[in-house]
């Protein structure tokens, strides 16, 4: 039954109001056969003996309602469970085709539609978004030759060398099987156990710890492949790339450590909001793709320092080659442009697979990369239940025609037609292109086809490392190649790149997570395993706050040359867009000021709340209203990058205003104070800084301020800032 034969006229579908509701008729609800319920059916089963009996079985309606709902859930993914997503562009800036044959990077301009799903790894659907863990950031680039997946991390390294370790490592990362404790965290015995029994894994520990491991938000993250890929062009040449995201814009950020833990509790889902918001109020986060090209005859690239020779090997997912010993090339730019309408059908039905590439693209022999290729289409399989995932709408290639021979299945979408399932075939084609006799033979007397459109795909040649001698080269192996066992220089080289600030915050983390962990050989374990051989300065500071002593490693490390590039100061924000900052308000404040600030942040993309101490409605020094959006309890100064206090006649006196205030400030955070700041400041012990700008208008410090915002924090105010009690 069309749905216009029931009544002459096409009615809406539920969910497809385009007008107010109260401006058309509300849609009729039908079953899911198309079959309209009248509204005095949608609300009360079927029951036997007026309105007291039995609810009947035959109640087709109430069965199918009930059948769909207990089947609403797919089970989430086994890693990287809890994510948020974005459609948007990328745009190349110029012809890329010296490097890659890719069509999307072929031309300046050209634009390609995307989708990008951020996570977290270790927490299960519903966990929080600001725990301690890296982030994951995949992308579906829909291009005119199929869809291509660049399925990556926060991080340009990971935990471990081969795809066979990936069950191990992510049970031990998981909760306890008896009780599914942690769900969003790595503190905790099991994943210590086994990061300090695989010293593999230290580097990517490190970045884990890091501050990149709680970042701001999504926009402030960087984005890597972390392996080696091929890029190849027209001619067959082929070289080693590895790709990077970069958050030009605005920054490479983080939360502290207690402003996460604060944030978790009072919004579980702070990313997920700021990626939506952010998007809804066009301030769109952008991301710069760029490669690190390397000649494929350079397997291994010395690295920069007093013993030049440390070999970085490519196929090492343990390890990055710092940009300054090879920089990168600019390719485009991804912008997010476009919030999901439904997060089942899109966020949570994407399908990614690290071997869904395009020609132009191709992979290393990285064995971690090796081992993805298979397990991600494998576990669309149970996710989604069946080998048609690729026919789900936000999976399908935008590309003209998805053509070939594989049939059938749970959930088949597409209707085949005709007789000819398979190949060669005489009755649309193609032909056997192996045995050309043939094809002569029945071209004569089969009819003239159009055979179905081949994509050409160029693999390239596998090379090898070289490292064995020739008469072993064909042997099978299961042994790593020996430049993959320097497990130590690389996060020495991270963290002796670090600002102060930021070695500071690694040690606080190393030492939270691991006074977590209950078994006192797992601690001694890490720190004289993981963190000793890695900087002994840092397992001695970690080691007296635990109460423990490190044993000094045997083996000497070598020592690399700080790079610049690894430390996310040299990645601080160049326009305040996305910040959210809170105007504090209450009766007297002056309305002149409050309308400045609110002026400025939408001129800048910025979020401007007006915060009471209640959620009330205040009366400016004007006897204007001034409309609160929250209240200072609901949405306290951790939600916020800024505060600005407009001028008021009456002091600060509700304590819950205090708190925000000093909340503020020992979370670096620039403050605004547009009066005498004495009863601000002196009444809540808070000392003046370059962090705290005093004027009597708000255009006075509106430049201070934005070079403030676009600093993070006011990092020189660490050491006061901690001994504030807040
Ligand atoms: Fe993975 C999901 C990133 C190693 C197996 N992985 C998944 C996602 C990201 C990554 C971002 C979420 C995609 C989404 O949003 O749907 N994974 C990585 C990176 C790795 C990595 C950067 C190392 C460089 N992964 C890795 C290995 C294996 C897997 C070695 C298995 C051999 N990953 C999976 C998976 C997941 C997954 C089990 C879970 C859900 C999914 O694939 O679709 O197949």
């Amino acid at each position: 039954m069309s749905e216009s034969s029931l009544s002459g006229q096409k009615r809406p579908r539920c969910g497809e109001n385009t007008v107010p509701a109260t401006a058309m008729a509300p849609p009729m609800t039908t079953t899911n056969q198309g079959c309209p319920i009248p509204f005095s059916d949608a609300s009360d089963s079927l029951k036997g003996e007026h309105s007291r009996g039995p609810v009947l079985l035959q109640d087709q309606i109430l069965r199918e309602k009930l059948t769909h709902f207990d089947h609403e859930r797919i089970p989430e993914r086994v890693v990287h469970a809890r994510g948020a997503g974005a459609h948007g562009y990328f745009e190349s800036y110029a012809d890329h085709s010296d490097l890659t044959s890719a069509q999307f990077l072929s031309q300046p301009r050209l634009r390609t539609p995307v989708f990008v799903r951020f996570s977290t790894v270790q927490g299960s659907r519903g966990s929080s978004d600001t725990v301690r863990d890296i982030r994951g950031f995949a992308t579906k680039f829909y291009t005119t030759q199929g869809n291509w997946d660049l399925v990556g991390n926060n991080a340009p390294v990971f935990f471990i060398q081969d795809a066979i370790k990936f069950p191990d490592f992510v049970h031990a990362l998981k909760g306890n099987p008896q009780n599914d404790i942690p769900t969003g965290s790595s503190a905790h015995d099991s994943f210590w156990d086994f990061v300090s029994l695989s010293p593999e894994s230290t580097h990517a520990v490190f970045w884990a710890m890091s501050d990149r491991g709680i970042p701001k938000s999504f926009a402030h993250m960087q984005g890597f492949g972390v392996h080696t890929f091929r890029f190849i062009n027209q001619a067959g040449v082929s070289v080693f790339v590895k790709f990077h995201w970069t958050p030009v814009q605005t920054g490479v950020c983080s939360l502290l450590w207690d402003e996460a833990l604060k944030v978790a509790g009072a919004d579980p889902d702070f990313h997920r909001r700021s990626l939506f918001e952010n998007i809804e109020a066009g301030a769109y986060p952008e991301f710069e793709l760029g490669v690190q090209v390397f000649n494929e005859d350079l397997i291994r690239v010395p690295a920069s320092g007093p013993d030049d020779s440390v070999l970085i090997d490519l196929l090492d997912p343990t390890k990055l080659v710092p940009t300054e010993l090879v920089p990168i090339r600019p390719l485009g730019k991804m912008v997010l442009d476009k919030n999901p309408d439904n997060f089942f059908a899109e966020t949570e039905q994407v399908a990614f697979c690290t071997a869904h590439r395009i020609p132009g693209i191709d992979f290393s022999n990285d064995p971690l990369l090796q081992g993805r290729l298979f397990s991600y289409t494998d576990t669309q399989i149970t996710r989604l239940g069946g080998p048609n995932f690729h026919e789900i709408p936000i999976n399908r290639p935008k590309c003209a025609t998805v053509n070939n021979f594989q049939r059938d299945g749970f959930h088949r979408q597409v209707v085949d037609k005709g007789q000819a399932n398979y190949e060669p075939n005489s009755l649309g084609g193609p032909l056997k292109h192996e045995a050309p006799q043939l094809d002569e033979q029945m071209s004569t007397t089969a009819p003239a086809v159009t055979p179905p459109m081949v994509t050409p795909m160029e693999t390239a040649p596998s090379v090898l490392t070289g490292e064995m001698p020739a008469f072993v080269k064909n042997l099978l192996v299961r042994a790593k190649p020996r430049g993959f066992q320097d497990h130590y220089s690389q996060p020495r080289l991270f963290y002796q790149s670090f600002s102060i600030p930021e070695k500071k915050h690694l040690e606080s983390a190393f030492t939270f997570e691991l006074s977590k962990v209950t078994r006192p050989w797992i601690v001694q374990r890490a720190v004289d395993k993981m963190l000793a051989p890695v900087d002994l300065a840092l397992a001695e500071a970690v080691a007296a706050q635990l109460g423990i002593k490190v044993t000094p490693p045997t083996a000497a490390v070598p020592t690399l040359t700080p790079q610049a590039s690894l430390s996310q100061m040299s990645y601080l924000p160049k326009r305040p867009v996305g910040r959210k900052i809170g105007i504090l308000v209450r009766d007297g404040s002056r309305a002149s000021q409050v309308k400045d600030i609110q002026t400025f942040a939408s001129k800048n993309q910025i979020t401007a709340l007006t915060l009471g101490p209640k959620r009330i409605t205040y009366t400016a020094d004007d006897d204007s209203e001034i409309v609160t959006d929250a209240s200072e309890e609901a949405l306290p100064s951790f939600m916020f990058d800024a505060v600005c206090i407009p001028a008021c006649q009456s002091p600060v006196q509700d304590s819950v205003t205090r708190i925000f205030i000093k909340q503020a400030f020992k979370h670096l955070k620039p403050i605004v104070i547009l009066q005498d700041p004495t009863e601000t400041l002196q009444a809540l012990g808070l000392p003046a800084d370059e962090g705290i700008l005093i004027a009597p208008e708000f255009s006075a410090v509106s430049d201070a301020f934005i070079k403030a915002l676009c600093q993070h924090r006011v990092w020189s105010r660490q050491p006061k800032a901690e001994e504030i009690d807040a």
